[in-house]
């Protein structure tokens, strides 16, 4: 299959575009570096050391003969994306190029405006694009279990069945998104359902949760196909931060009582959802939404199974519970559906203290790179 990877230099893409071209698909990827340029903005750096993606590509070649073409470049520009369609004629086109930090998103207000501008715009061009010049092409658009928020009742997979004053329908589920990044989601998902609607395009809304672990089979291959690895407050996320903060044995960082539950996965499981997205499509018209998750957690859960694994290997680390910068329930019920990408055969990694230990090795590797002050929160909701 023709697949375009769109952000595909990134934390997920990168990793998506190695497994799908180890498939013997045939990948492309699109990205206009901005998350590097953000590393730069923050003072901030990946805890790994990562390739420029020319080097990753021609790496890749080198091992495996398989040739992954990329285009550097802006979804935000039309006739960019146009040009990219054309020529490639892709027959699925998996987007991952989104400005994806909460945190980043609540600085200020450029920063707001920066992020649902170039989400929501970056989204109705690869539209746009689809319709007009790829229009059997089936979108694969990484959404979040963000954009629900935390209901006091089970979430579904996207949609509901309500009855209401003697009629019944089965309407999108209620969205209570936590941050401008998360809206940024919920106005693309409304407007690609919109798009199936009319124009008969084919979309997967992927709901992701929260990504942990870093490295894929194919990432291990050789040091300069090493995947990104953020652990800042900004960009890093619940689990991968606590891992490098136990590294660098620093406090874990659990935002007030920790109670905060949420849908998280293995990087390895993100690879291979995208696989089965792609090989099982929408149907023309279709909005399917997978809710993209494995197991749930609260952050306080995570951060005693990290303490424990750390006392294992000798590492005591304390755990902080710091004034929460963000606004969102720290206690609270929580329960997603996720049966659809089982059903398609996905056989979750799931989270173990093994699992912890090898995170937590290939960081103790790389841990003299933390730059220090970037661990505790600066961004505050209000
Ligand atoms: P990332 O920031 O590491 O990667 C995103 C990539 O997209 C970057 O390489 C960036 O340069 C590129 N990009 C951004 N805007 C672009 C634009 N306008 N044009 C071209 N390229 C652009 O993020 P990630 O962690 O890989 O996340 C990928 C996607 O998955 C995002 O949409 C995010 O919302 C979603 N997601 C991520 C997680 C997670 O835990 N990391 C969880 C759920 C959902
Ligand atoms: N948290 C802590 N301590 C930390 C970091 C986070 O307690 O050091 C808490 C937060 O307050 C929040 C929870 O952990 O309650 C998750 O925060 P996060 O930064 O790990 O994740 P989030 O901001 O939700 O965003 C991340 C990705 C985003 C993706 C989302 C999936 O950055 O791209 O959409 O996870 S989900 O959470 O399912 O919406």
């Amino acid at each position: 299959m023709r697949i375009i990877v769109a952000g595909g230099d990134g934390f997920c893409g990168w990793p998506t575009a190695l497994h799908l071209s180890q498939k013997g698909h045939d990948v492309s990827i699109i990205d206009n570096m901005v998350r590097r340029k953000m590393d730069e903005e923050l003072a901030s750096n990946s805890l790994t050391p990562i390739a420029s993606l020319e080097e990753r590509v021609n790496k890749w070649q080198e091992l495996t003969g398989q040739v992954m073409r990329t285009y550097e470049g802006d979804l935000q520009d039309f006739e960019f994306l146009k040009k990219v369609l054309e020529q490639e004629q892709p027959e699925a086109f998996v987007h991952f190029a989104e400005q994806r930090s909460a945190p980043y998103s609540m600085i200020d207000r450029e920063h707001a405006v920066y992020t649902q501008v170039n989400n929501v715009v970056g989204t109705l061009n690869v539209l746009y694009g689809i319709k007009d010049i790829v229009p059997d092409c089936h979108l694969i658009k990484l959404g979040t279990m963000g954009e629900y928020g935390t209901p006091n009742i089970p979430i579904e997979e996207g949609y509901i069945e309500i009855e209401h004053k003697g009629r019944k329908d089965r309407l999108p589920f209620p969205k209570q998104p936590g941050s401008y990044y998360h809206l940024s989601k919920v106005h693309d998902s409304h407007n690609i359902m919109f798009a199936c609607r009319v124009w008969g395009i084919r979309a997967t809304d992927l709901n992701q949760g929260i990504v942990y672990g870093l490295s894929t089979k194919e990432t291990q291959l050789d040091p300069v196909l090493a995947n990104r690895l953020d652990y800042d407050s900004v960009f890093g996320t619940a689990l991968n931060r606590f891992i490098i903060q136990a590294a660098t044995e620093h406090d874990l960082t659990v935002y007030g009582t920790g109670g905060q539950t949420r849908g998280f996965l293995n990087i390895e499981d993100t690879v291979r959802c995208i696989e089965i997205a792609a090989e099982n499509p929408a149907e023309p018209g279709e909005f399917r939404v997978f809710n993209q998750f494995t197991e749930e957690f609260s952050v306080l859960e995570l951060a005693q199974m990290v303490q424990k694994v750390a006392a294992e290997e000798g590492v005591t680390v304390g755990i902080g519970h710091l004034e929460n910068p963000r606004i969102e329930k720290e206690e609270h019920f929580y329960e997603a559906v996720n049966t659809n990408l089982l059903e398609l055969g996905l056989k979750p990694h799931l989270l173990t203290n093994d699992v912890i230990r090898e995170i937590l090795k290939t960081v103790l590797v790389h841990k003299d790179r933390v730059i220090k002050e970037n661990i505790l929160p600066t961004v505050k909701w209000k």
